[in-house]
């Protein structure tokens, strides 16, 4: 049987090394993997670490289209993410690239390894920002209007 394509969004982050070219590589290897689209990526955005420390970060969001379940879209964010060089020291640690599923299509997943809608997208203003930018009709006013101190700049 074959799968119908899902709509999912991705938020890209990455706040050491070569933090542009990782998003921009990270773009490159998301369309590449068998089963993805990609369909359209947001600006880049310079944003200061949110319960984080280190360098600014560079944030964006990509929209997907994908015939991936959702825990296999979780392990091709993650082999994309170890290409990358990432390393896990300790939570929110600075990252050289972080791959995040926001949404996948409507559904609600909730399991020890995934949980989506992620759940801190609606406090930040690096996710809320650029996907207001790529899918104006998933963010609302109100949502924007929450995160409006934190320091975000379109780059
Ligand atoms: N996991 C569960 N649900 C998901 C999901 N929807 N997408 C699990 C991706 N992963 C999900 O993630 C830890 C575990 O979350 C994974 O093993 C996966 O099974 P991780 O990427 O290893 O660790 P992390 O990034 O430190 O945690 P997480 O939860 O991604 O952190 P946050 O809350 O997303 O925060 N400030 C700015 N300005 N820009 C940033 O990009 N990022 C963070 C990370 C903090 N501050 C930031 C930024
Ligand atoms: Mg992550």
């Amino acid at each position: 049987m074959v799968r119908a394509d899902v709509t999912a969004f991705v938020a890209l982050g990455a706040n050491l090394g070569e933090a542009a070219q990782a998003l921009r590589d990270a773009l490159v290897n998301l369309g590449e993997v068998p089963g993805i689209r990609l369909v359209r990526a947001s600006s880049v955005y310079r944003t200061a670490p949110v319960e984080s420390s280190g360098p600014d970060y560079l944030n964006a969001v990509a929209e997907i289209s994908t015939t991936l379940t959702a825990p296999d879209l979780l392990d091709a964010l993650q082999s994309i993410e170890q290409q990358a060089g990432r390393e896990r020291p300790y939570r929110n640690a600075p990252r050289t690239l972080d791959l995040d599923l926001l949404l996948f299509g409507g559904a609600r997943v909730d399991s020890p390894r995934l949980t989506v809608p992620h759940l801190r997208m609606e406090q930040r203003a690096f996710v809320l920002v650029p996907l207001a930018e790529i899918a104006p009709s998933l963010v609302s006013a109100a949502q924007l209007a929450a995160v409006v101190d934190q320091v975000i700049e379109k780059i």
